[in-house]
């Protein structure tokens, strides 16, 4: 029943669309193995508020059924905010922009399903040619968001440039497709697994691909995922989703094709127990650089958070899912305020 992505050159029929749909699109292929769900592409043919999340934390991020309890939340929360929700994955070799309830619960729960992959754009011709199921990490789900139109995306932390990065040349892809996808990423900082106490070199990298990080008050000071402030202030702040919108909205007008990350804090009752998870975090990357886990690449982050799970006896994944939900009525509240402004 699901509509294919050539219906993005065209409005689907009986739909009118006010404007050109996103001329990235016109980079797909009629036969592109993407599938838009028939909601979200009656949004966006409309002009209506969409807001892109991402899978990987529901694949490698969280245990079953907390993953897809969570991805529900955070589907629920944007609608309430207002806007569609669009999560992003990979079933069978298809990529699906809007996962229906059954999909969700496959890439969920990977006990029926190991072969699940974290899929970072260098995985996406293997993984669809070879017919396998998988999570978007913030890069993925990134370039379908752009290829869609979705303006806005939330999600929980996103890659940075890594620890020992000067080393091992472990810098986030999603660093890279933010350069190219005229998206707005929602996010409460890079992962908790970065060094926080380094997160410069992540503002550094983003200002040489000429990304802009955008404070989303009530500070100026880039938030440190589990807790609310890294010690270093981003370049700009908003307070508002109007004005976090009228940003997007300029980048538009200015036919600027990268994208920007809006920088929200957790909630502040997660503040104090931050403190401690960002300990358990230290203890447990000591663990993967002694058993080698932190020198196998994309296995490292899925390792290192199912450890602190551990260590924290749970409590990490609290917050984990408080700051996601959080940033997904944030990401709600802007697209929401964006479709006022394009509408
Ligand atoms: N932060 C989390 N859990 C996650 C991720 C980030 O707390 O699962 C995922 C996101 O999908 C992000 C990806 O895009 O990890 C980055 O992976 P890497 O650092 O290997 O590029
Ligand atoms: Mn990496």
């Amino acid at each position: 029943l699901q509509r294919r992505a050539v219906l993005l050159l065209r409005p689907a029929s009986g739909l009118r669309s006010r404007r050109p749909i996103s001329s990235l699109s016109a980079a797909l292929n009629e036969h592109a193995p993407i599938d838009i769900h028939p909601e979200v592409q009656d949004a966006l043919a409309h002009q209506r508020p969409v807001v892109a999340l991402e899978t990987t934390i529901v694949t490698h991020g969280m245990p079953y059924p907390k993953n897809r309890e969570t991805a529900q939340s955070v589907e629920s929360n944007v609608r309430k905010a207002g806007a569609i929700p669009a999560t992003i994955g990979l079933i069978e070799g298809r990529v699906k922009i809007g996962l229906a309830p059954h999909e969700l619960e496959r890439l969920a729960d990977v006990s029926n399903n190991p072969s699940v992959v974290k899929l970072s754009r260098r995985d996406l011709g293997a993984a669809i040619a070879l017919k396998r199921d998988g999570g978007t990490t913030c890069s993925t789900t990134l370039m379908f968001a752009a290829l869609a139109g979705i303006q806005v995306f939330s999600t929980g932390g996103l890659g940075g440039v890594h620890r020992g990065a000067e080393s091992t040349m472990d810098i986030s892809a999603d660093l890279h497709e933010l350069s190219r996808c005229p998206v707005g990423l929602v996010s409460a900082g890079v992962k908790s697994i970065l060094d926080i106490g380094r997160s410069y070199r992540t503002l550094e990298y983003l200002e040489t691909l000429g990304v802009p990080v955008i404070s989303y008050g009530p500070t100026d000071d880039f938030p440190a995922f589990y807790t609310r402030k890294s010690g270093f202030k981003s370049p700009w702040r908003v307070d508002d989703p109007e004005s976090a919108a009228r940003i997007l909205h300029t980048h538009r007008q200015l036919g600027i094709s990268n994208g920007a990350i809006f920088a929200v804090p957790i909630p502040e009752e997660y503040e104090s127990v931050g403190q401690e998870l960002q300990r358990a975090v230290e203890q447990a990357i000591r663990e993967s650089e002694a058993n080698g886990v932190s020198r196998r690449g994309k296995e490292a982050t899925p390792w290192l958070l199912k450890r602190v799970g551990e260590l924290t006896s749970g409590k990490s994944l609290r917050s984990n899912i408080a700051l996601i939900e959080n940033t997904a009525t944030v990401g709600g509240q802007i697209a929401v305020a964006y479709a006022r402004l394009a509408g």
